[in-house]
């Protein structure tokens, strides 16, 4: 009770809402010191909230819990951060409230989204999704067609000086290698690139502290000789390579710069997690890797099943990469191109002093580099340890070049004990850690279902092997990765974590046979870690999440009149009202209407089968509750228009009929009357 106390009496100290707030708990104390943990009636509220409390059995804490995460009706300002979610396999990006972890958006990004009139037939959203599905250097299913699927895991938002700044947040496809930017301003989807030599992808995302890259390498490594592939995993370690990608932003408009970009040819080990160094670590960054064994798998051919093939050696290999040296490499031409992309070659990379490896225990999964960058702390998966190298210690063993041996491909290897700086047992199946604005880290333990609280000292440097195990907390279940506020930067906020969980079995009402993925809020401000919400997502495995202050977000409540979102910029089609016209050339209609409350103009169209149709919509409205839909039924046409926005469609009219197209969003009284004809004889 002594810390529920404290914490309700801190609550009271936060400013007008903050005090109605501690008067309401400061008499939930009253009784809640007797009678808190059980029963009922632990509060003395009265009226409505005290008749809940009893029928819900509600003990103090749970009184406290919902004080913490409410934000009262029309107080968004009061949830403090935003978290910035994979969707997993859905392929989009999520968009929650922190406290109160509400969902605010859904955002489109490799998956058609029809709501948001992403990728059905808008000049700002198909092309996009079509341009991440390269045909030619990529191996895709003619037959199946394009891409219209991801599996998001990892997002990353971008920063200068090592904080985010809220300008644009880049997400990885596992499934094939791709990458996808999302403008801040307006919440959309603006670029996705199917990344040269990646057929699969784990490794970051991660941002360079000052955004320079943006990094994304493979998982399954990359076969770059297809001569034999009939042979090609017999040769698994001749013809299969790895790639660390790093994609130059665009300053003006956060888009990939290919003609900037480079990559890393790494050994086939399976590169994993990446983070980069940022402080005392600025120009490396950092790749975990497991299978070192370069196993194949071949079960039903009489060989070792995969898992067993991958977990033999005792040591896997932390990749260290100098990535400012990678880019001066770059520049100096020491690179071969391969499908567009310039690649530093691996004997290049070792022998420039571009890439070192340093042993790593056997199967490891995060590598999570601390706020000041001193520490890369690498979580053990199969081992209940996590291992912490310094980078200064790094430093120094690559200045003495003080190495063990090569790998099989001249990489050095750099001698574990000149380059660790400790270890600390947190418990079963470590797999990523956080850190906070206090110097501790925060370390999710899958098999365990806990987090586990642990110190690095102050402020992450108290001398080596000062790490030490101060608390755990149990989660519902199967943690995966976990968030603290900020906690990829250099600056931290603390305050909550944010564990990511899958399949919580009892934690929800029964939805059927795919359980729900469950978001557990914790609060970190006091010594003990304290659960303080549950939320389900009813959607795909979100791998992980950033979370940034509000304050940090500006986004856009409206589009400047005439915009295109693709290019953020006037479209040379928008129209003002009253300039609306059709024009025919040849077989080629051309339309230009506005679109407004509560109707088309022209809400005529009329066409001949065969024509091709090019329509220029503008929704000429300025207020910011006014996005209207438009929508061409049996055309596969669904399109969405903020207020301000020009979207431009362009199809063929190749089936005869009478079309009513009309608006997707109940927009206003007359919504229903705005609706128009596509004739096409
Ligand atoms: S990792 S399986 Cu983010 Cu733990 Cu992808
Ligand atoms: Cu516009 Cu309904």
């Amino acid at each position: 009770m002594a810390l529920t106390r404290r914490r309700l009496l801190e609550g009271a100290a936060v400013g007008t809402a903050g005090l109605v707030v501690g008067g309401v708990a400061g008499k939930a104390l009253n009784e809640g010191d007797g009678g808190g943990g059980g029963g009922g009636g632990t509060t003395n509220l009265g009226g409505k909230a005290q008749e809940v409390i009893n029928a819900r059995k509600l003990a103090a804490e749970d009184v406290t819990r919902a004080v913490q995460s409410f934000v009262p009706p029309g107080r968004g300002d009061m949830d403090d951060f935003y978290l910035i979610s994979s969707g997993g396999h859905s392929g989009q990006l999520l968009v929650m409230g922190v406290p109160s972890m509400r969902i605010l958006k859904m955002i489109g990004v490799f998956t058609p989204e029809a709501w948001q009139g992403h990728g059905f037939g808008s000049d700002s959203s198909e092309p996009v999704i079509l341009a991440g599905t390269d045909a030619k250097n990529k191996r895709t299913s003619p037959s199946r067609g394009p891409l219209t699927w991801a599996d998001t895991h990892h997002p990353a938002l971008s920063e200068t000086n090592g904080e985010y700044d809220g300008r644009y947040a880049y997400i990885n496809d596992r499934a094939n290698g791709r990458i996808a930017m999302i403008d801040l301003r307006d919440f959309k989807t603006k670029q996705i690139l199917d990344v040269p030599n990646l057929e699969s992808s784990h490794g970051g995302c991660f941002v360079t502290p000052n955004s320079e890259y943006v990094h994304i390498s493979t998982m399954t490594p990359t076969l770059v000789d297809d001569s034999d592939i009939d042979k090609a995993l017999d040769n698994f370690s001749k013809v299969f390579r790895g790639f660390s990608t790093f994609l130059a932003i665009n300053p003006k408009n956060g888009r990939f710069d290919l003609d900037r970009s480079f990559q890393i040819e790494l050994p086939p080990y399976t590169q994993d997690l990446a983070d980069c160094g940022k402080g005392e670590s600025e120009g490396y960054a950092f790749i975990n890797s497991y299978n070192s064994e370069m196993a194949t798998g071949g079960n039903l051919e009489g060989k070792e099943s995969l898992e067993i093939g991958a977990s033999k050696n005792d040591y896997d290999m932390l990749h260290i990469i100098n990535w400012k040296k990678a880019e001066e490499v770059a520049k100096a031409g020491k690179t071969k191109q391969l499908n567009g992309m310039r690649v530093i070659p691996l004997d290049v990379a070792a022998a420039e002093g571009v890439l070192y490896l340093a042993p790593e225990p056997r199967s490891p999964h995060g590598v999570d580099v601390a706020p000041n960058g001193a520490y890369m702390t690498v979580a053990g998966k199969l081992d209940p340890h996590v291992t912490v190298y310094s980078m200064a210690k790094v430093l120094k063993a690559i200045e003495s070049k003080d190495f063990e041996k090569q790998d099989q491909y001249g990489v050095n290897i750099l001698k574990f004990d000149s380059v660790v700086a400790g270890r600390v047992e947190l418990g079963a199946g470590p797999l990523h850690t956080q850190y906070d604005d206090k110097g501790y880290g925060y370390t999710s333990l899958f098999i365990e279902s806990a987090v586990a609280k642990w110190s690095l000292g102050e402020p992450y440097h108290s001398g080596d092997k000062a790490f030490k195990l101060v608390d755990k907390l149990a989660i519902n279940y199967n943690i995966g990765h976990l968030c603290t506020m900020e906690g990829d930067t250099m600056k931290p906020a603390g305050k909550y974590l944010v564990a990511l969980n899958k399949w919580s079995i009892d934690r929800f009402p029964n939805v059927g046979t795919l359980k729900p993925q469950n978001f557990q809020l914790v609060d970190l401000t006091g010594e003990k870690m304290e659960l303080i919400s549950d939320t389900p997502i009813g959607m795909a495995e979100p791998h992980y999440v950033q979370a940034i202050r509000r304050d940090r977000l500006k986004g856009w409540e409206v589009y400047p009149p005439g915009t295109n979102p693709l290019t953020m910029e006037k479209d040379p089609d928008a129209i003002e009202l009253g300039k609306e016209k059709i024009e025919r050339k040849g077989n080629m209609v051309e339309v230009w209407a506005s679109v407004k409350r509560s109707s088309f103009k022209p809400d005529i169209i009329r066409a001949k089968l065969g024509d091709k149709i090019l329509l220029h919509l503008t929704n000429v409205e300025t207020a910011p509750d006014a996005t209207h839909g438009f929508a061409i039924p049996r055309y596969n046409i669904e399109c969405s228009l903020d207020a301000g926005e020009v979207t431009n469609v362009e199809f063929t009219a190749d089936v005869k009929g009478t079309f009513a197209f009309y608006c997707t969003e109940f927009c206003s009284a007359l919504h229903l009357e705005m609706q128009g004809w596509l004739l096409v004889s």
